[in-house]
């Protein structure tokens, strides 16, 4: 489980809203033909959550997801750029509601824990809950390629961001409008759960993980995932997502592996040089120096770096505190 510092919590407010006057939910389902499932989903949403808006967004699906969709009661909404991510993009832009649930349209996901995931963000005790798929209790049914990509990109992510997480790839969450309506999302495929985990986890929302069970996929429905060219993708959105948060880390490590190379040829010149008081290896002497010198240069860029990545997430701050502030009654 995750939590973050509660920089904005503020329970009185929300346990006010809770009460008499309940907050609109709205169910975002993305679609790529999912036409064995998706009327399962939405019927088995609407009966846990009878009030709550069913928005399926479909992603030019050639079977009958839409047909199905429409005869269950859904929303339809229409998403020409091919993708997960456009389509959370504008799954995020077109629906207003307060609260929002997130869930894929492959049956996967069981409709039955809604409600649990729900509860935090009703309370405003997090900003976002994500049904993690790998939390030590979840019985989850993976295909074994997908755990251990899932595994991979949780072990890297943990490391270069330094946070405890279980499931950073969930495509089970509940988020609060502040989380939908101010993060900044530009990922297209798959690589979407990523950039939404590491920019909320950065910009200090609140996040909580709660157990889900993963099922498998019924016969004759389809996985959309490559494997080779998604996962290259995520990995890809990890390391440039660290390069923009973290770069400290990421070119300090570089510059400190370039040190060490240097150090190398340079011990040796320099033990020659305290035996005898000659450098015969120039050509080491010079390759040492260059590769010290250039580490040195990558530390100093990543100091740069991370000055300036502080500063925007302290006016990222500053503004989300003032958009509260304004939209406080006088
Ligand atoms: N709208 C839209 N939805 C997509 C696209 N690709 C996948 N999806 C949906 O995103 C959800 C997740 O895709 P899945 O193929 O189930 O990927 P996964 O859950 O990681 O892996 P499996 O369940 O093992 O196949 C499903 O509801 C898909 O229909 C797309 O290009 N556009
Ligand atoms: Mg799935």
């Amino acid at each position: 489980m995750v939590e973050m510092p509660e920089p904005f919590g503020n329970k009185a407010a929300a346990n006010e809203t809770t009460g008499s006057n309940p907050h609109t939910i709205a169910v975002l389902i993305p679609c790529f033909n999912e036409e064995p499932t998706i009327a399962k989903v939405i019927v088995d949403f609407q009966t846990e959550l009878p009030g709550a808006q069913i928005c399926v967004f479909d992603n030019n699906s050639s079977d009958r997801t839409v047909e199905f969709a429409r005869q269950s009661g859904a929303t339809i909404f229409r998403e020409r750029r091919q993708g997960k991510g456009f389509v959370v993009q504008s799954m995020f832009r077109e629906v207003d509601a307060d609260i929002y649930i997130m869930v894929d349209g492959d049956g996967t996901y069981p409709a039955s824990d809604v409600k649990r995931l729900l509860e935090p963000v009703l309370s405003n005790d997090a900003d976002m809950v994500v049904g993690s798929r790998l939390s030590p209790s979840s019985r989850s049914q993976f295909r074994p390629l997908n755990r251990l990509g899932n595994q991979l990109f949780l072990f890297i992510t943990k490391k270069l961001f330094n946070v405890r997480i279980n499931d950073m790839l969930s495509g089970y969450r509940v988020f609060n409008r502040e989380i939908v309506k101010q993060l900044p999302l530009l990922s297209a495929g798959f690589e979407i759960e990523t950039e939404l985990t590491i920019k909320a986890l950065e910009r200090g929302y609140r996040i909580i993980e709660l157990p889900v069970n993963l099922a498998m996929r019924p016969q004759g429905s389809h996985s959309k995932i490559r494997h080779l060219q998604d996962g290259m993708l995520i990995m890809g959105t990890i390391f440039s997502l660290a390069r923009d948060y973290k770069p400290f880390t990421i070119f300090g490590s570089i510059g400190l592996f370039l040190v060490a190379l240097g150090l190398i040829p340079g011990t040796i010149v320099i033990l020659e040089f305290a035996r005898t008081g000659l450098v015969p290896r120039l050509p080491s002497a010079v390759l040492a120096v260059g590769m010290v010198l250039s580490g040195i240069i990558m530390g100093v860029v990543g100091l740069v770096l991370h000055t300036v990545a502080r500063r925007f997430q302290e006016l990222n701050l500053q503004l989300r505190l003032l958009e509260r502030e304004s939209r406080r009654p006088i």
